[in-house]
């Protein structure tokens, strides 16, 4: 009987675990469970009866077992694959190339002038039945086509009449991993880097393919694996080794390995005795660097560089410049076909002008001196990742040099893992502003994609948010801003709306009312998270080094653009910082319309406020209140969302899995625990110089300014190691 008794519990907890290891958020949103809604099932069921791919190259093979997965998973039993056309319910995938069935279609008019990587979803006529199909031009595209598809049925969606065609905006869809060789990450708050280097090459873990399949699935098709601040290492043959291996993974999955490189890598691991770009044995060595890399990794896209930025090595080190620089990268892989992206987040030491202006005063002068395979890879914003920042002056600025978007996916500024923000409605906001490069209408969007300038080289990049954390992000949520920084930058007209909903659907619920309130909890995160940390137009005022938490005190660092006091310029007068002709003026580096509505008090929109402004602490705003208790009405707003996401959130237990509910639930707790920190800790420091009482309806601080002043965080999460 004990026997017994013992087995069942035995037994009873694998099942458990089993259960409960489903729902850790490890699947993402390719979980392919089966379709709840039986009249939808029953429908797929009917139209979807039996698959084919021909051919046998390793990327069809992997979309192959995916739609062997999803749809045996969606549909809830297996869909054989066939040979032939017999009947009708067959999905034939494929391009003209690798199937005979595909070319003896006529599929050539909507198949023409679309990428490699681009697909169509289309009913037609095979063998005389009436077939679906997924077609491309590249095989890369039937991967793509495939996940799509995928979605289609994860999502609800009608599928009898489809009619898609579909093609990136930008070539290059980037993630930058800012991963040491150590396996810590910078910024990173969801574990250690996914890269095991120490057991690479020998050990593959199957979390490399379930990176590349997501990846694949939003249409990333880059990744840097290593950190911007960069270690020579990574190109030496032992870890060229372990790198290769990574690239042979991603391979089929349309995912090409980009290293970044050390700029004095000439002298730390080469030998010379310098690394000026100028000197032809440093040309040398890195031509022979690159062919020595394209021998491990044949598809090699190339480097990724932060030079002459935050101590890092570069040109400057050698009085050149940044396209010097980058052009001796660049023509060392250009025979390879690879790119150099060059990072234009600098800053220098010496210049005490505003540092919102320094990247602008670099960079422009240099538009039209970089080879055609470098593209300048540029921040949303002009100071670094802020919870919001106007976009950067430099879009619309260089219409000679491809620029890449450069966005941060880890919320270093954002909460880090804890909070739930969504970031695609901030992605889009970015994108969809108005340079008036070449009159209204020239968006970042389209500069981006190279439409506003004719740019030949196009690209995105994000810095990754993932780890070795079981739900990869952190928090369930941050997957979301995952998956949206693909979705974005395959198509930047989505809507953060509509992206979100897929998401929804893929990961949590179709079911129309949890959506709803998801959606919401969703759309309203970013704004919230800006208003109780950073409303208005604040910025940088963060906890020093770690960035975790409120610091807007912070007035001793070893330069002065790392404090906070430097960005508020708080006083007894009033705050904010003076961008306009009276103070820094960098608001001239805007295009004219764009310099006058942010310096012109009545346009400049209250989101952008005291970036460009130093006003008064009685300032009328446009809502009639003075600017302190506008102020500090944000802050308050800020932190009543974050309880109106939890109220949304805890009415959703019966529809959400146990484990993700409580998961979510308990981040949500530190979220409205540390929205409350923000808005006590800033609020008792700026009334410091206001002097005004806190007004009316705002929730008076918990403790005194001296309580948050005290708090340190020696050990908080993706701390550069060399703070
Ligand atoms: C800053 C991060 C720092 C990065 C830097 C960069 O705090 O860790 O090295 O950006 O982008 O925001 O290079």
């Amino acid at each position: 009987m004990r026997i017994r008794l013992f087995y069942f519990v035995l037994i009873f907890s694998f099942l458990v675990s089993i259960h409960l290891q489903a729902e850790d958020g490890y699947r993402l949103w390719l979980r392919y469970d089966e379709i709840k809604d039986t009249q939808k099932l029953d429908t797929y069921r009917a139209s979807i009866t039996s698959w084919i791919i021909e051919g046998s190259s390793p990327t069809l093979k992997v979309a192959g077992d995916e739609l062997n997965m999803g749809l045996k998973g969606l549909l809830g039993e297996p869909i054989p694959s066939v040979n032939t056309i017999e009947e009708e319910g067959v999905l034939l995938v494929g391009t003209p190339s690798s199937s005979p069935l595909i070319a003896s279609l006529n599929l050539d008019e909507q198949l023409r002038g679309l990428p490699e990587e681009g697909f169509i979803i289309t009913r037609t006529s095979a063998n005389g039945h009436s077939t679906m199909v997924i077609a491309a031009n590249g095989e890369v595209g039937v991967l793509y086509g495939t996940y799509h598809f995928l979605k289609l049925l994860q999502t609800h969606q009608d599928i009898d009449k489809l009619s898609v065609k579909s093609a990136p905006d930008v070539q290059h869809r980037i993630l930058n991993h800012w991963d040491n060789l150590d396996r810590t990450v910078e910024r990173g708050y969801a574990g250690f880097s996914l890269w095991d280097w120490h057991k690479l090459p020998d050990f593959i873990d199957p979390r490399y393919i379930d990176y590349a399949r997501a990846n694949a699935s939003v249409g990333i098709n880059g990744t840097v694996i290593t950190s911007v601040n960069a270690n020579a290492l990574i190109l030496t043959p032992a870890y060229m080794e372990k790198a290769a291996a990574l690239a042979d993974v991603f391979r089929p999955y349309g995912l090409k390995v980009y290293l970044t490189a050390r700029f004095s890598a000439p002298v730390e691991i080469g030998g010379l005795e310098t690394a000026d770009p100028l000197d032809p044995a440093v040309q040398k060595w890195w031509k022979d660097k690159v062919d020595e890399i394209y021998t491990y990794i044949p598809d090699f896209g190339g480097f990724l560089v932060k030079a002459n930025s935050e101590g890092q090595p570069g040109p400057q080190d050698y009085g050149r410049n940044h396209a010097e620089g980058a052009n001796m990268l660049a023509d060392a892989v250009a025979e390879h076909g690879g790119i150099v992206m060059w990072r234009a987040f600098v800053y220098s030491e010496e210049v005490p002008d505003d540092r919102a202006k320094q990247a602008y005063d670099e960079f422009k002068p240099l538009d039209g001196s970089f080879r055609d395979n470098v593209m300048v890879q540029v921040k949303n914003g002009a100071i670094d990742f802020q919870p919001r920042e106007p976009f950067h002056p430099l879009f619309g600025a260089m219409p000679q040099t491809p620029l890449m978007m450069e966005f941060q996916i880890t919320q270093e500024y954002l909460g880090q893992a804890t909070h739930l923000v969504y970031l695609a409605p901030f992605f889009e906001e970015v994108l969809q502003a108005d340079t008036y490069a070449q009159g209204e209408g020239s968006t970042v969007a389209k500069v981006i994609d190279g439409s506003l300038h004719n740019y030949q080289l196009t690209g995105v990049a994000g810095v990754a948010n993932i780890g070795t954390d079981r739900n990869w992000t952190g928090h369930h949520f941050g997957q979301a801003n995952w998956y949206a920084f693909g979705r974005l930058t395959w198509d930047m007209g989505l809507s953060s709306e509509a992206i979100a909903e897929e998401w929804i659907g893929m990961t949590f619920t179709n079911e129309e009312g949890a959506m709803k309130t998801i959606k919401s909890m969703m759309l309203n995160s970013h704004e919230a998270v800006v208003n109780y940390m950073t409303p208005l137009g604040l910025h940088h005022i963060m906890g020093p080094g770690h960035h975790y938490g409120p610091g807007p005190w912070v007035k001793e660092m070893s330069r002065p653009d790392w404090t906070s006091v430097y960005y508020h310029r708080a006083d007894e007068e009033g705050i904010g910082f003076d961008r306009t002709a009276s103070g820094s003026n960098a608001v001239a580096q805007y295009f004219p319309p764009v310099a006058e509505k942010f310096s012109n008090l009545q346009q400049c929109p209250d989101k952008y406020l005291l970036w460009f402004h130093h006003l008064d602490w009685d300032y009328k705003m446009k809502s009639d209140q003075i600017l302190w208790d506008e102020i500090a009405y944000h802050y308050q707003a800020g932190v009543d969302t974050v309880r109106q996401m939890q109220e949304s959130w805890n009415s959703l237990e019966s529809e959400v899995d146990e484990e993700r509910f409580k998961h979510v639930q308990a981040f949500l707790e530190i979220q409205k625990k540390e929205a409350v920190w923000w808005k006590d800790a800033c609020l008792s420091y700026f009334q410091t110089f206001s002097d005004r009482p806190i007004p009316e309806g705002v929730e008076k601080p918990e403790q005194s300014l001296e309580y948050y002043q005290s708090q340190r965080f020696p050990f908080a999460p993706g701390i550069r190691p060399r703070w």
